[in-house]
């Protein structure tokens, strides 16, 4: 980096910190995002007190299952499997598994990848009528030499290791792309709150080890063929359980021209917090493409249990938690 990008970078961050400040410091102690910050900076402590998950999007009750999970002596890539799971059986999260909203002809492919505290990952993509893509991608790891496997091949290797043929189109989805044709079929990127809730989950157990998962529909009526970020290593997820990890949501195509997860690990392992690692990450991406109106939102913890999170557009929530609580706050995001 030359020495005017460097001050760029440097003026462009102490912007994000201040507007983050201001609006931390313009809310009330109760506020989601002042609660946000108390969780941000308070979890040194909680390195020694136990598993801790944290998780994009509103992702409490999966968050517990995967802490109840990891206090009861399961391995993280269990527990992983086992929460993210209950999310993609979930006909509500039209983000996830079984009733996520389709593709442009109106076909539900999967994306979902995991990554242990080995190193060790597998991911399938494109995966069509199998519930549950963060098994499959499990098995791939597991079972596969390889890592990444896509479409009717990863449907054959998830079929020949035991997992099910299912119609993943729910009746409500069904109906949302019906309306979204009588309306134009026109693709958008909006991928926040309203709309989105993509599962990717990071797992501290007690002994520290970090693991993560990542399972998505990916983005509503995309175009045939289509894969996200969500199960390529290193754009929606990277651990490393020497330093950290780290793991995205949003507008898929900006995550993987930016590598954002591999990003937030290396930034760690120069040093940076979590949550600064974060912040300097969706800054990266907003100096690379002036990005106004499209949304990316990413988490990191690290290996002493710090957890970050920031977003380019307010409304990214993420779930964080411990033996003591279940949170839920909205990220500090670089446009208000
Ligand atoms: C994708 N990143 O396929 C996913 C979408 C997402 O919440 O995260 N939605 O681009």
């Amino acid at each position: 980096m030359d020495l005017a990008e460097t001050l760029f970078f440097k003026s462009e961050l102490m912007k994000f910190q201040r507007r983050s400040l201001i609006k931390l410091f313009g809310l009330s102690v109760l506020s989601p995002l002042a609660a946000s910050s108390c969780s941000l900076n308070r979890s040194k402590d909680l390195s020694v007190s136990g598993p801790q998950v944290l998780t994009t999007w509103n992702h409490g009750v999966a968050n517990k299952i995967a802490l109840d999970s990891m206090n009861e002596g399961m391995t993280l890539s269990d527990s992983l499997v086992k929460a993210i799971s209950h999310v993609e059986n979930d006909p509500k999260d039209q983000s996830v598994g079984y009733g996520g909203r389709p593709d442009e002809d109106g076909t539900v492919t999967l994306d979902a990848c995991i990554m242990d505290e080995n190193g060790e990952c597998g991911s399938v993509t494109y995966i069509q009528d199998i519930k549950n893509p963060i098994e499959a991608a499990r098995l791939v790891k597991d079972y596969s030499p390889h890592v990444i496997l896509s479409g009717a091949g990863a449907q054959k290797f998830a079929l020949a290791h035991g997992m099910q043929l299912t119609d993943l189109l729910s009746p409500e989805s069904r109906m949302q792309y019906q309306e979204w044709k009588r309306k134009g079929a026109k693709y958008k990127t909006e991928a926040n709150i309203e709309n989105h809730d993509t599962i990717g989950m990071l797992c501290r157990n007690k002994e520290g080890n970090i693991a993560g998962g990542c399972s998505t529909s990916g983005m509503a009526f995309k175009s045939a063929g289509r894969v996200g970020d969500s199960p390529i290593i290193g754009a929606g997820l990277y651990v490393d359980n020497r330093i950290g990890a780290s793991t995205a949501t949003g507008l898929g195509e900006i995550v993987l021209k930016n590598l954002s997860t591999f990003l937030v690990v290396e930034l760690m392992r120069n040093g940076k917090s979590p949550q600064d690692a974060c912040v300097e990450a969706i800054q990266r991406i907003i100096a690379s493409y002036k990005i106004k109106k499209d949304q990316v939102g990413l988490i990191a913890i690290n290996k002493v249990g710090e957890i970050g999170a920031a977003s380019i557009l307010p409304g990214f929530f993420y779930s964080y938690t411990d033996q003591k609580e279940i949170v839920v706050n909205e990220a500090v995001s670089y446009y208000d």
